[in-house]
């Protein structure tokens, strides 16, 4: 590894990174998003407000002030909330399919086997809360049923996902009251395909409190079994130390890219990337060995659970094939740009799609089976091996930036943390209580959580890095997942020297717990993991979700997962802020619901401002608002 060259990194100096980059996609005619970007400006003004239908043939049918209803007679805000309960289906779709995935995994996990089981504890935890015999039982006969159990949890005919139990109670109440207690997930994506077919609601309410539910679905269903599941298989997130950014990629070894989001294709090319076997081979092309760098939520799982380097977020994924250095970009689903097939051809870089899910032109396609795992990842890593002798030594650029970072932490290693600093207080133990104190006391002012994409129409990576900056700035802590993290990891404010960024508060809270001012926990689905810290935090102050002073914020958000997202974080009672609008100013009445009486069910709503700073001293603001309402 070569040396870290800095502490903090600019967003100057990772653009002036990519302006090379891209100068070296030039020489081999490399297409890039940034001009994608222009071919497609200006969006088309229908889409962009979310007033252009084509649900049915009779369309398509487009809003304007002389034309006021689509031909069966929708008008705007029943368009706008059909689309936008349809961007959350995906999203809820995509997340707990995913989670379904992992769950199927640990169906096959066996002793000796590919996949085992590597958080023992976990599972019987799991297995006690969702009331299954664990008593003198084969950990995989229970592992077994407790995949058996969380997969029906995907179709149950009746009753309501199990972990809702996991939420306060007076949260649970809201939820049931309003009706938007998730079912079986499934059910609630199929309902919002239905209710949105032609022909069925257009009353926005209707729609809206569709939209929660089904991202409730996601967030405390698919989602949560995502984390839980791979936690049992792969393990349970505890801190580590990495390095981020492009600069992680190695010159002289063959650099392996995995990108997507399912860690079980993941864990096995970094398992045998690893084997003594695979690294002779690479020694025999001429490499110095094997390096393993992730893309997105990928690289949030490798990184937390094996200290892998982030090379990028979804912004840069075309960056790691324009270094030309990249002998494979191994991925599994969602987020990866089409781009990649043709761009690898671009180059020597060797392209693998694995998923059935996710196939793509131009790609070497080796589909990955759990029961084969072993032997697939093995093909992709000797082929990434082999590619390494294809390089062009005149195109490799690997720009020169590098940080530090520390990540991995799981709800559970927060509490960890948190336990060293309460030795003397053993009822707190296990707890959050001590954060509580230290909010209580105003040492910290409260907590966002920062997470999503990145976007063009925002400059990438700034409004993620700049509100971290500001908030930590103001003694307030910062958890992050997905490419928000990685924003934060390739700035370098994940590392602990980032407290010298901190007001005086948080420095000190971040000096005596051993931590950075910025955490890490994990990739997209973890934002579970932050819905369970919230919980917790509730319940070990007395007070529901929607009181403690925590908000949530997407400033650069694009996927509809995201959107899934932003509505379960707002059910669980926690007031988000976007920094892109999510195609809904076209109907009034829709933009009323979500950034206004939402509130009025749970306790909590969105906001969107485009411009950034003012996003900012919005969350603040919103921060001391609830302090003031509890009086601290
Ligand atoms: Fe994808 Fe999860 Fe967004 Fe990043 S943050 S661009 S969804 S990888 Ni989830
Ligand atoms: Fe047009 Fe109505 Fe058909 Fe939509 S459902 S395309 S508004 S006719």
């Amino acid at each position: 590894m070569s040396d870290i060259k800095t502490t903090f990194i600019t967003v100057e100096q990772m653009e002036a990174a990519t302006d090379a980059l891209l100068a070296n996609g030039a020489k081999v005619g490399a297409d890039s998003w940034q001009q994608r970007v222009k071919n497609q400006t200006p969006h088309c003004k229908f889409g962009e407000e979310g007033i252009c239908c084509r649900i049915c043939s009779m369309g398509p049918c487009r809003i304007t002030p002389k034309a006021p209803r689509g031909i069966c007679g929708c008008d705007a805000d029943g368009i706008v909330a059909r689309n936008y309960l349809r961007f959350t289906a995906g999203g809820a779709a995509t997340h707990s399919d995913h989670g379904r995935s992992i769950a199927h995994t640990l169906y096959l996990a066996k002793e000796g086997g590919d996949y085992q089981v590597k958080d023992p504890e976990k599972l019987i935890r799991i297995a006690k809360e969702w009331g299954i015999e664990t008593e003198g039982r084969d950990i995989y006969d229970l592992a077994h049923e407790v995949a058996e159990t969380g997969l029906l949890e995907y179709g149950k005919p009746f009753g309501v996902q199990r972990f809702l139990k996991r939420a306060p109670e007076a949260r649970q109440k809201i939820w049931h009251d309003q009706g938007i207690e998730p079912r079986a997930i499934d059910r609630e994506v199929s309902q919002s395909l239905h209710m949105t077919h032609m022909g069925c609601s257009s009353l926005p309410e209707a729609l809206v409190r569709q939209s929660l539910r089904a991202g409730l679905s996601d967030g405390w269903g698919g989602s949560m079994m995502g984390t839980e599941m791979s936690d049992i298989l792969f393990g349970t997130p505890k801190p580590i130390d990495t390095t981020a950014n492009i600069g992680v990629m190695e010159k002289d070894m063959v650099n392996i890219i995995v990108h997507g989001h399912d860690p079980s294709l993941s864990e096995m090319v970094v398992f045998y990337s690893q084997d003594p076997e695979m690294i002779a081979k690479a020694k025999a092309v001429g490499a110095k060995g094997i390096n393993i760098a992730g893309v997105c939520c990928t690289a949030n799982e490798v990184t937390m659970r094996h200290g892998i380097p982030m090379a990028g977020n979804f912004l840069q994924q075309e960056n790691v094939v324009l270094t030309g250095a990249c002998e494979a970009i191994v991925v599994d689903v969602q987020c990866i740009f089409p781009a990649l097939g043709p761009l690898s051809k671009c180059f020597h870089t060797k392209f693998i799609t694995t998923s059935p899910i996710a196939q793509m032109p131009d790609s070497e396609y080796i589909e990955f089976h759990e029961e084969s795992a072993g032997e697939n990842a093995k093909k992709i890593v000797s082929m990434a091996i082999e590619n390494f002798k294809n390089r062009k030594p005149e195109l490799v650029n690997i720009p020169d930036l590098k940080t530090n970072a520390t990540v991995g932490y799981s709800t559970e290693a927060i509490k960890k943390c948190l336990d060293g600093v309460t030795n003397s207080h053993l009822d707190e133990l296990g707890t959050t209580k001590p954060l509580i104190d230290c909010v209580k006391a105003g040492v910290l002012r409260g907590a966002v959580a920062m997470v999503g994409c990145n976007n063009p129409k925002v400059r990438p990576d700034t409004a993620h890095i700049e509100l971290m900056k500001k908030l930590i700035a103001n003694d307030i802590i910062v958890i992050v997942s997905g490419c928000s993290a990685q924003a934060a990891g390739k700035a370098g404010l994940m590392s602990k020297e980032a407290k010298e960024l901190c007001g005086e508060g948080l420095k000190r809270v971040c000096e005596l717990v051993d931590i950075p001012p910025i955490l890490h926990m994990g990739s997209c689905v973890d934002i579970s993991r932050m819905m369970i810290l919230a919980s917790d935090i509730a319940k070990d102050w007395g007070l529901d979700i929607c009181q403690v002073p925590v908000v949530g914020c997407a400033p650069e958000w694009m996927s509809e997962k995201a959107v899934s997202i932003g509505n379960y974080v707002v059910a669980t009672g926690i007031d988000t802020f976007l920094g892109v609008d999510p195609y809904t100013k076209g109907g009034p009445e829709v933009v009323n619901l979500l950034q206004g009486s939402i509130k009025d069910w749970v306790g909590a709503n969105y906001t969107v401002e485009l411009d950034i700073d003012k996003l900012g001293d919005l969350m603040i603001e919103r921060i001391e608002e609830k302090r003031a309402a509890l009086g601290i």
